[in-house]
């Protein structure tokens, strides 16, 4: 068995907001880096390579995904606000443009109100680079796999999977998973004969307790990816406004969606039940990639969430997941619990690879 690659983003660091609004409380942002420091330390204790820096892609990959006039202001909505005489702390909206409201502007705190659907993901100099690196860190990831690995974890910060075509929220300001997941769906590999440039079918499987609903709009007309999340019901959860079980797809998506909202407590075993019911559906569609939206705020002692997973279960998770025997890229997402962090990504890698 090859060992497992690891891809990291060396320039996550300049991304670090002061605060988040949450909940209505001005709170220290939860997605520090880190998480990444944490992770990164464990990995190395446990015998995983060397992470590796991540090749670069250019903006043709995150186009493909989000809107051009989006990516555009991420990446100057910093150095714009600076220049209206707004304080150099970070770009937050101060309104949102909801129900019959215009959504033309020109002002940079307008546009942030276009741009951002909550209080969660604001911009300071080196959120663009940042995000930037980590959509790299997972092209990097399935360049891998198309290449013909088995398995890469890309170590993705900021995360991605609550960004949308033109939408930022909850710590995510582009889709690194989508753009992955759309990468190995045009099934561009390097060698690049007849057979390899089939498109392939990819599945993407989202295990952050919060519904991924970025992945999902971004592809819920599409049916080369099929998107299956597990999550915590939106009724009482975050983000609310999108994951319950009705969402099944559109048009030439219909039925390559699958949310299976949970209710709060949820303990091992009642998770294993779930996931079982989401790697029938996924083997069902039989992929040839498989992506996993890796969030580990599942964990019983995490800040954010009500589920109650154990350090344990999530070897069990990546023992299931192996059991597909597909060409699997783990992209990290969510995950707030500082001190079991580390074990928890070393758990769910290690569950794969002696299973794979
Ligand atoms: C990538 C990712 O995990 N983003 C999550 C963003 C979640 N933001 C809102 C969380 C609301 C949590 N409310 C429950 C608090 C319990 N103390
Ligand atoms: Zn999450």
């Amino acid at each position: 068995m090859r060992p497992m690659r690891i891809i990291t983003n060396p320039e996550h660091g300049a991304h670090d907001p002061p605060y988040e609004i949450l909940d209505g409380v001005r709170t220290p942002y939860f997605e520090t880096p880190r998480r990444v420091a944490i992770i990164t330390e464990a990995l190395a204790a446990a015998g995983f390579p060397t992470p590796e820096p991540p090749r670069a892609f250019g903006l043709e990959p995150v186009t493909a995904i989000h809107d051009v006039d989006y990516v555009e202001y991420l990446e100057h909505a910093y150095e714009a606000w600076v220049a209206e005489g707004r304080a150099p702390t970070a770009v937050l909206p101060s309104a949102l443009p909801l129900r019959g409201m215009r959504t033309t502007t020109s002002s940079v705190q307008g546009r942030a109100g276009i741009y951002c659907f909550d209080l969660s993901a604001p911009i300071v100099a080196g959120t663009y680079g940042a995000a930037r690196m980590s959509v790299d860190a997972a092209l990097t990831g399935a360049s891998l796999l198309l290449e013909g690995a088995r398995s890469a974890y890309a170590l993705c910060r900021p995360p991605g999977h609550h960004a949308a075509r033109d939408m930022a929220g909850g710590y995510c300001y582009l889709n690194n998973a989508a753009i992955a997941a759309h990468h190995l769906a045009r099934g561009e590999r390097s060698g690049g004969d007849f057979w390899g440039m089939r498109p392939a079918v990819v599945a993407v499987l989202d295990i952050d307790i919060h519904h991924g609903n970025g992945t999902q709009a971004i592809f819920y007309e599409r049916s080369d990816v099929f998107f299956v999340s597990i999550h915590a019901h939106p009724d009482r959860e975050y983000p609310y406004f999108l994951g319950f079980a009705d969402e099944c797809g559109a048009r030439a998506g219909e039925g390559y969606n699958l949310n299976l909202p949970l209710p709060a407590g949820v303990d091992d075993e009642a998770y294993m039940a779930a996931l079982a019911t989401a790697l029938e559906a996924i083997a069902a569609y039989s992929p040839s990639y498989l992506v996993v939206s890796a969030g580990f705020d599942t964990f019983g002692g995490d800040p954010l969430g009500d589920f109650a997973l154990t350090t344990a279960c999530y070897a069990r998770i990546g023992a299931q997941i192996a059991q597909l025997g597909l060409p699997t890229l783990f992209v990290q997402e969510g995950g707030y619990a500082l001190e079991d962090l580390g074990r928890n990504v070393v758990s769910l890698l290690s569950g794969f690879e002696e299973a794979a």
